[in-house]
């Protein structure tokens, strides 16, 4: 039986005939991954060691473990996955990157500006297809649409009759409302997107006042971006968990910064930026 501390942590009914009998004590799901040790929430947070062996074989954050007895514990085994979010490599790195694990729904971020781009908008699609996840295609910042019908004319071309998109402003509309379909006890939830689509803000209207409360504020340099870039993965007040991916490209696939020359010169900027100091 799955206890209601691990199905709150969005432990899928599926998987529970992967836990060996006697262990569920062991069960645990991976909430950020610091190379040689991963955090680990069961509920409460804690350290565990990442053997060599599952580090080179690939560990994503969300993804349900079993750990051992010792202390502190390592990680012992990688429970079977679903909804895994791949980013495949070009050229600088070697391995696909894991983004995230059993995800249950991605919100594809995309904006009413000269972002908007079908076709990114489809390669999205297609990764998150392949992930086996829920897509749903947030088209924001419709504040600044000047053509809202023709937006979504372009959008729903792209979609199957069971996928969902939405216009709306991160600035203006009620985020949390809109998305609680999607943002729900139990329910793992990511969002990718270009730099600059509203993303964190999204995230910051989904997290509200909580994170402020509890002083896990990112810290933020004095350009007000965020200074950390690890995934993380976060159990919002209203009992949704959340994929937070602070860092400007972390949430950006390969294959689409060939299509944003911008993002591209950003990056620049930012390396430059950095060798200064
Ligand atoms: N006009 C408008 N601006 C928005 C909206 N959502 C976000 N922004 C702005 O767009 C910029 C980039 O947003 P951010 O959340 O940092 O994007 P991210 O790079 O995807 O995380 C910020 O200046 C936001 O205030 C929106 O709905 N309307
Ligand atoms: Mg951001």
């Amino acid at each position: 039986m799955v206890s209601e501390a691990l199905a709150a942590l969005g432990f899928p009914a599926w998987l529970a005939d992967a836990v060996p009998d006697g262990r569920w004590n062991a069960v645990a799901r991976v909430s950020a991954d610091h190379g040689v040790e991963v955090e680990v929430m069961r509920p409460a947070a804690q350290r565990a060691r990442l053997p060599r062996r599952l580090r080179e074989a690939g560990i994503a954050v969300g993804d349900w473990v079993l750990l051992d007895d010792a202390h502190p514990p390592a990680v012992a085994a990688v429970l079977p996955r679903r909804g895994l979010l791949v980013r495949h490599a070009a050229g600088e790195v070697e391995r696909p990157q894991l983004l995230g694990a059993h995800l249950d729904t991605v919100l594809i971020v995309t904006s009413c500006t000269q972002e908007f781009n079908p076709r990114r908008v489809e390669r999205y699609l297609t990764a998150v297809r392949q992930s086996g996840a829920e897509p749903v295609v947030l088209v924001n910042k419709s504040d600044l649409a000047a053509d809202p019908e023709d937006l979504a004319r372009q959008v729903r071309r792209l979609l199957a009759d069971d996928e969902r998109w939405m216009l709306l402003s991160a600035h203006s509309d009620d985020v949390v409302g809109l998305l609680a379909p999607w943002v729900r006890p139990g329910r793992t939830v990511a969002l990718i997107g270009s730099s600059g689509v509203g993303k964190s803000t999204l995230v910051n209207a989904l997290v509200g006042q909580e994170r402020m409360r509890t002083g896990a504020v990112r810290a933020r340099d004095d350009e007000g971006r965020h200074t950390t870039t690890h995934r993380q993965l976060i159990v919002l007040a209203g009992g949704a968990v959340l994929l937070d991916t602070p860092g400007m490209r972390e949430v950006q696939l390969w294959e689409d910064d060939a299509l944003d020359p911008a993002a591209a010169f950003r990056d620049l900027q930012r390396l430059a930026a950095r060798c200064r100091f």
